[in-house]
């Protein structure tokens, strides 16, 4: 049987090192199928119930590995799906490549069933966006369109006319009229140098030397110098924060860390940044500014020239590589004798840490989810992996979920959408067969992609899912009283929903828990369980996820909310007390 063109891309992919496809087949990309069916050594097919999933899966591939993630979907309603996912990717700077099916090339131009002209529809999103007219482009653009992903940390899309997969591959079937013949490259990408110039490194570490009270600002591109971070924060006596994607920078229980920063962050991080002259930030495009000072010294590393500076004016912007920087800049750095400033915030932060170990009481009926999270942290083991929705779970995270060991954590950072928490499990899970990889996630964001559930099954992964049910979409709900609105539209209505039957009725491990008594024991044997494990655990839905300093602003809007008709405001005025005395407790 002679190779089709689309033999010819899963080859090229599985040059590439790529071993894991996630998608799902249509009348679009079925040459790409049979491709990947003669190819199923070299390149794992992993079937989904929803493209967007599939992107989320990608995403995270890429976001836990450092290796390109792939997705495949159909023409049309399949390309379309794969968009959210995409745009994550994008956002929190993860190479991907999305490939897409396209209707025949004499068919192109003429409306005919599901044709959408992806490769424009995804000229957004992606960074590199290319049509096969030829199956001799296949290799190169393959080529090109994984580089790209990785130089410019971003989204790659090619899309393949249905009568091009299947075609000869290699073949030319048209007369060439140019002197040029089609380029023949490689699968190599070679990263651009990450050592800052030696000019730079000095101007860095001249502004750092001068500083007197000093904060550093830690983020995703910082995740493999964690002991680099260590010695600087050590020789500059400077606490380091952390933004979320960048939480397992350097771990939570640390002397060196204040913990995060903005609504989600901690009461020491925010009085930090009110009390330093200076600001270093590492790894991160952090975008939240009101949370940062505006007159402070600031200097700024980053890998992307576009970034370093972009957010705070900079005297320092430096372009590279955070672990290659920080290497170049240390020796540079005065050894502070003098600790006191970071003394003083580990006092902070002792006092922080008990009051949030305070809001994780075990004896609070309904169940609190700080506590909820407190368990999961307790139970997981040193090296496992919590991926998490966008939601109240984001902040029970932030704050509850402790770094130690090798634990890592992802969630869509800069898009912040609802529901990767399943899919990245998945998706990391492929990649780690053998690590502990748990998705913690809201109940709205959950039933979004739920059906995922199912695709873990099917691949017996492991995962484990925790469902913090309040039966809302519970963030919006206190957006809007904040804004000093009564909720509205935020309630699916009737009892919390019962997902652990889903499970269980499907073959998985399955438990609904309403009592706090029957969370530790249950987590337990999930945890330990060999295949997949939904725990759905219905929590308190009165309890707001309060900002690490209350401002005056959001204390008045809750009131205004209050005096306006909110909801249920006994329950959550009783929350809100109950909360208050745990924290004042000795
Ligand atoms: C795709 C998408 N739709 C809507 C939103 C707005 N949004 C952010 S959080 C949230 C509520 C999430 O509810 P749930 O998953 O139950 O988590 P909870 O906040 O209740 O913990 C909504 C609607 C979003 N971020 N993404
Ligand atoms: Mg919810």
């Amino acid at each position: 049987m002679a190779q089709i063109a689309a033999e010819s891309l899963i080859e090229r992919l599985a040059d590439w090192g790529v071993d894991t496809v996630f998608g799902m087949p249509g009348d679009g990309i079925n040459g790409i199928m049979e491709g990947l069916r003669r190819h199923k050594d070299r390149v794992h097919f992993v079937l989904v119930h929803h493209e967007e999933a599939a992107a989320f899966m990608a995403t995270a591939y890429a976001k836990a590995t450092g290796k390109i993630g792939v997705c495949l979907a159909t023409s049309g309603p399949g390309g379309i799906h794969l968009l959210n996912g995409l745009y994550d990717a994008k956002m929190d700077h993860q190479p991907v490549l999305a490939i897409t099916g396209m209707q025949e090339t004499a068919l192109l131009g003429t409306s005919y069933q599901q044709e959408v002209e992806l490769d424009k529809l995804f000229a957004d999103v992606a960074e590199y966006d290319q049509m096969i007219y030829n199956p001799v482009q296949i290799k190169t653009v393959t080529d090109l369109a994984i580089r790209t992903a990785y130089a410019r940390r971003g989204v790659s899309h090619i899309t393949v006319p249905n009568d091009i997969q299947v075609a000869e591959a290699d073949t030319d079937p048209w007369r060439n009229v140019t002197p040029a013949s089609a380029p023949k490259t490689a699968p190599v990408y070679l990263a651009p140098p990450g050592r800052p110039s030696d000019a730079d490194l000095h101007r860095l570490a001249d502004l750092l030397n001068a500083g007197k009270r000093i904060a550093i600002l830690a983020g995703a591109g910082a995740l493999h110098a964690r002991d680099e971070l260590l010695s600087l924060a050590q020789t500059l006596g400077a606490p380091i924060v952390k933004t979320l994607p960048g939480k397992a920078t350097i771990p939570d229980d640390s002397p060196y860390t204040t913990g995060g920063i903005g609504l989600l962050g901690t009461k020491p991080s925010e009085e930090l940044m009110e009390e330093i002259d200076t600001l270093f930030l590492i790894g991160t495009n952090f975008p939240y500014t009101a949370h940062l000072p505006s007159k402070v010294h600031t200097a700024q590393v980053d890998a992307d020239p576009t970034r370093a500076g972009a957010r705070i004016p900079t005297e320092v912007p430096v372009v590279g590589d955070a672990k290659q920087a920080l290497q170049g800049l240390l020796p540079l750095l005065n050894q502070r004798s003098d600790q006191s400033f970071l003394a003083r915030y580990q006092k902070k932060m002792d006092e922080w840490r008990s009051s949030m170990t305070r809001l994780e009481s075990s004896e609070r009926d309904p169940i609190a989810p700080q506590y909820l999270m407190s368990v999961i942290s307790d139970v997981a083991s040193d090296d496992a992996i919590v991926c998490c929705d966008s939601g109240t779970i984001a902040t029970w995270a932030a704050r509850h979920w402790t770094i130690r060991g090798e634990r890592e954590f992802y969630l869509s950072g800069n898009l912040a959408t609802m529901a990767p928490g399943l899919p990245y499990a998945i998706g990391i899970q492929h990649a780690f067969p053998t690590r502990q990889v748990i998705a913690f996630v809201g109940d709205g964001g959950f039933s979004m992609l739920m059906a995922e559930f199912l695709t873990a099954i099917h691949h017996k992964l492991p995962v484990k899912i925790v469902i913090n049910n309040n039966a809302t979409l519970g963030q919006i709900l206190w957006e809007q009283m904040v804004l000093g609105y009564p909720e509205e539209g935020v309630r699916f209505g009737g009892p919390p929903a019962d997902y652990s039957a889903f499970a269980t009725s499907n073959g998985a491990f399955g438990a609904k828990i309403t009592k706090p008594g029957d969370l530790r024991e249950t987590i337990r044997q999930a945890f330990s369980h060999p295949g997949p494990a939904l725990i759905d655990v219905n929590v308190n839905p009165d309890e707001p996820p309060m900002p690490g300093k209350v401002e005056y602003g959001q204390a008045t809007g809750f009131a205004a909310a209050f005096l306006h008709g909110q909801q249920r405001r006994a329950t959550i005025a009783n929350t809100l007390f109950r909360d208050k005395i745990e924290q004042l407790k000795t």
